[in-house]
């Protein structure tokens, strides 16, 4: 084995059936140019969720379909309801990473219609949820971790199942695929970095075949 070979062999780990991390596997500085021209289309709002409030978790998306919460529960939508266009398209760079991730996972014809941008400020957290408004779980989520770092938790297949937790940093890239697909997970409050105070934010892409 090159030393190539042995390089890529560390990055990518291999944390639980169906739950594979590419570490530093996404290209940063493109990615945080291209998140905020998306963003200066489709900007960042507050979803709702069906019991009344907001989320603190701020939310965008780029696509064909993109996710959209409100009081009435999380659906695919096509057009974005706050500029009534269609979503940004999805860069092809953005795409091109997200299939190959799950190629590196193992998973071939991955063809993702939706990346849905989440936005997490210092404190702010995401609730243990599943994602099932998706048509077919047989296709995986490659989610992309862009800024500060995040503790993510995977509970397994019930909300009181055994947690695990996962350091996601910069450029990581994380593939949920088979029985992962449908469990239950979650984001700790994002904490400041010491050795870089300036950095104030962490974004998350998460690529998905949404119909
Ligand atoms: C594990 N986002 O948008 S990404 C979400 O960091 C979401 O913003 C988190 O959960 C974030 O729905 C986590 C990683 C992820 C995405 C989907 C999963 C992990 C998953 C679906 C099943 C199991
Ligand atoms: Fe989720």
């Amino acid at each position: 084995m090159n030393d190539l070979f042995a390089d890529q062999a560390e990055k990518k780990q291999s944390i639980d059936v169906g739950v594979t991390l590419l570490k530093g596997y996404a290209d940063t500085d493109l990615f945080t140019t291209l998140i905020h021209n998306i963003l200066s289309v489709s900007p960042l709002r507050h979803m709702g969720t069906t019991m009344g409030h907001n989320m603190r978790v701020t939310t965008s998306n780029c696509g064909e379909y993109g996710g959209n919460s409100d009081i009435n529960g999380y659906r695919y939508l096509a057009k974005d309801p706050l500029t009534h266009q269609s979503w940004p398209d999805m860069p092809d760079a953005f795409y091109k990473l997200a299939v190959s991730a799950a190629e590196q996972a193992g998973i071939l014809n991955f063809s993702p219609d939706s990346c849905l941008i989440n936005h997490y400020p210092i404190g702010v957290q995401m609730g243990s949820h599943q994602d099932k408004e998706e048509l077919d779980f047989s296709w995986p989520i490659v989610s992309v971790s862009i800024g500060l770092s995040a503790i993510f938790q995977i509970f397994g297949q019930t909300r009181s199942g055994v947690e695990r937790e996962i350091q996601l940093d910069h450029g990581d890239v994380l593939i949920l695929s088979g029985p992962a697909r449908l469990y239950y997970h979650g984001v700790k409050a994002i904490k400041p970095d010491k050795l870089q105070p300036n950095l104030t934010e962490r974004f998350n892409l998460t690529f998905r075949t949404a119909r």
